[in-house]
């Protein structure tokens, strides 16, 4: 029998020139999983280019570093689209979306529980912990061999979706493909320097901002953060620079569910929210604000003044908060 990822692989193998992209603000496993798949379909012979139009902070800049891509829409036709680690057709990063709409193959290749197979063809694989994973079986069914540059784009992937080997979602896959990673050349401790210990000072000032912002409720088992615009602008910080501030509050003893704030514009606020407890499916209470994710980490988008916001979102999470132990 022809496995679902060779079928999406032959498939693939049928297109001479793919756009590769991924979602908007795009984290590691988005900019690396795509980078890694554009490195593929060259080895195949297709002509392949990968957009990323969103900012990109300094450490995915230092991830992709020698990769070719754009940001501006490439001025030539594709017979089809690769999306990466998109959970929805709405949230793919394309200075064009109309593309996905232009009779161009489209292609999904994601591990959100999200994820509704969107495109014409999807290899959607939700327990896994990253989308590197999935490239990297990717790669193998289209015998492409795996060399140290796309196993350290594939690697900031899988570090970074599984909090650096720290999640739920941080099992056997994760590590056996870890171990695959590391024996094609991906080098840990420059990925970890790149990803983790290269913070520019701006945003040090967000994360004491965060962390002098934090407040704890629900007894002490639900952390709230909220970052309104004022406070990005203060720190001389942009959208990209918010990456993982939600973590400040999750690291908090005691804490169970996570929640950070973050004002897009007034009135409109994006909210990621993060569960310890395996009793606590965030991806459920972002669906009920038109969001998604997994289970340990989700967002959405809610409209408001922080005080209603917060407040919606905190009816939802204490009624769904696991009894206390
Ligand atoms: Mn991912």
């Amino acid at each position: 029998m022809i496995s679902e990822l060779d079928q999406f692989c032959g498939a693939l193998k049928e297109h001479k020139s793919v756009l590769v992209m991924s979602h908007i603000s795009p984290d590691a496993d988005a900019a690396g999983s795509a980078a890694a798949c554009s490195l593929a379909l060259g080895a195949l012979g297709i002509h392949a280019v990968l957009h990323l139009p969103d900012p990109l902070s300094e450490s995915l800049l230092g991830i992709l570093r020698g990769i070719p891509f754009c940001a501006a829409f490439p001025d030539e036709q594709f017979d089809a689209v690769l999306c990466v680690d998109t959970a929805d057709k709405k949230r793919v990063s394309c200075a064009r979306p109309d593309i996905l709409d232009k009779g161009a193959r489209s292609f999904n290749l994601d591990h959100h529980h999200s994820n509704g197979k969107w495109a014409d063809c999807n290899y959607v694989r939700p327990e896994a912990p990253a989308s590197a994973v999935l490239v990297h079986e990717l790669f193998s069914s289209l015998q492409v061999p795996l060399d140290a540059r796309a196993a350290n784009l594939l690697y900031a992937g899988l570090l970074d979706d599984t909090g650096c080997f720290c999640f739920s979602n941080a099992g056997t896959e994760a590590f056996s493909c870890a171990l695959a990673l590391v024996s094609a050349g991906a080098v840990p401790q420059d990925i970890a320097n790149m990803l983790y210990f290269s913070v520019p000072e701006r945003i040090f000032r967000l994360r004491a901002y965060a962390a002098g912002a934090l407040r704890c409720v629900l007894g002490g088992r639900v952390a709230v953060i909220r970052l309104p615009l004022a406070a990005l602008k203060q720190c001389g910080a942009g959208p990209e620079d918010t990456e993982g501030l939600v973590d400040i509050a999750r690291s908090v003893s005691g804490v169970i569910a996570a929640v950070l704030m973050r004002e897009l514009e007034p009135g409109l606020w994006k909210l990621s929210l993060r569960s310890k407890s395996p009793e606590l499916d965030v991806h459920q209470i972002a669906s009920s604000f038109g969001g998604g994710g997994h289970k340990a980490a989700a967002g959405c988008r809610v409209q408001g003044s922080a005080e209603q916001v917060e407040e919606a979102v905190l009816a939802i999470v204490s009624a769904k908060l696991p009894a206390a132990r």
